[in-house]
């Protein structure tokens, strides 16, 4: 009897300390990144050709994240390659772009992703050189589910779902690995709702689910070609998106959140380290939390609540902007 307990406590003790030193793992890891020099970690996405070469393509980089990676990227000397719909806003981030640093070029393709030409978006490609890839263009409508409204199913689709598939697409074909001495870098957004079940989020919470499975398969086809994908799991970023689901009396759907710049640098830095990643030092710790200490029994009934409330605010202010 009394070896039977202590083979059991041996047993407990071995699997005890074997959780622990993960979970120390993943702390020590999102610590290591934080101090990651960003100019370090991207001088390996660059190569001599800084006239074709070095160009990071940016989807949405008009507003909100997307911008935030064109600011740190222009500010790291990378030429920017940016794709959106809105031809002014497009200027405008150019002239902002080239002042952070003269010494980038910009381009702009003006394509809006609900009615794509990706032909057209593969042939301008073809006269760059490829160093990194923000798949960051996306939409987050949620609700009751059997609400939606049609437009909402077309937009997650295309928005979410088929522009990471075209543009990753055409940015591997386009980079050979035998000429380019510089990695590729792809950064897809996904979520932190791509991670759990969201309630009232759950067809926008599905997409981020499949960026995130895409992104991280692609990670191990990809392993051995120089290329590095990552699946970022980010969680709120104050955004205009984010802004228009939070009152300004409710504080509560803003905690932890961060600014663009923040979020670009932090997940930046991720890059060749893991196939996924909650991004920056802020959100890489909730996350921990959440996932490691929370159960999800408890934690996903209130998410739920949060979502309900977040979106029956967006989508009131949809009703008064009509
Ligand atoms: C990162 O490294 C670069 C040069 O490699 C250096 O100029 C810069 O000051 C460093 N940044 C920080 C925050 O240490
Ligand atoms: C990013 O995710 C999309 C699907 O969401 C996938 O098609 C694409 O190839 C991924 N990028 C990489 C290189 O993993
Ligand atoms: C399942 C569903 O509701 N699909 C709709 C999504 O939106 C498009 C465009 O409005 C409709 O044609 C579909 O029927």
């Amino acid at each position: 009897m009394n070896n039977i307990l202590k083979t059991g406590y041996l047993i407990l003790s071995i699997l005890g300390a074997i959780w622990v030193l993960q979970i120390l793992f993943q702390f020590f890891r999102i610590i290591y990144v934080h101090f990651r020099n960003l100019s370090t970690v991207l001088q390996k996405y660059k190569n001599d050709d800084t006239v074709k070469g070095n160009y990071a393509v940016i989807t949405g980089s008009t507003d909100g994240i997307g911008k935030g990676y064109a600011q740190v990227l222009a500010k790291e000397g990378f030429n920017i390659l940016q794709i959106s719909r809105n031809p002014t806003k497009l200027q405008n981030v150019e002239s902002e772009l080239t002042k952070i640093n003269p010494n980038i070029r910009v381009r702009n393709i003006i394509m809006d992703f609900e009615k794509p030409d990706y032909k057209m978006v593969e042939q301008q490609l073809k006269q760059y050189q490829i160093s990194l890839l923000i798949n960051n263009v996306g939409t987050g409508e949620g609700g009751n589910f059997e609400e939606m409204a049609d437009e909402y199913n077309e937009s997650l689709i295309n928005l979410n779902i088929r522009s990471i598939i075209y543009l990753t697409q055409i940015v591997v074909r386009n980079y050979n690995k035998n000429t380019q001495k510089n990695r590729l870098g792809i950064i897809n957004l996904s979520s932190f709702c791509g991670t759990l079940p969201q309630g009232f989020g759950s067809f926008y919470s599905a997409t981020k689910a499949f960026d995130d499975f895409l992104s991280r398969s692609l990670s191990q086809e990809y392993s051995k070609k120089q290329i590095d994908v990552l699946s970022l799991r980010s969680l709120v970023v104050d955004t205009p998106l984010i802004n228009k689901g939070s009152k300004q009396n409710n504080k509560l759907s803003k905690i932890g959140a961060i600014n663009p710049i923040q979020a670009a640098e932090g997940a930046l830095k991720w890059l060749g380290v893991a196939s996924y990643s909650n991004g920056h030092i802020s959100h890489s710790l909730q996350s921990f939390f959440v996932y490691n200490f929370i159960p999800q029994k408890l934690f996903l009934p209130i998410f739920a609540e949060q979502s309900r409330v977040f979106y029956q605010n967006v989508n009131e202010g949809h009703k008064k902007s009509m």
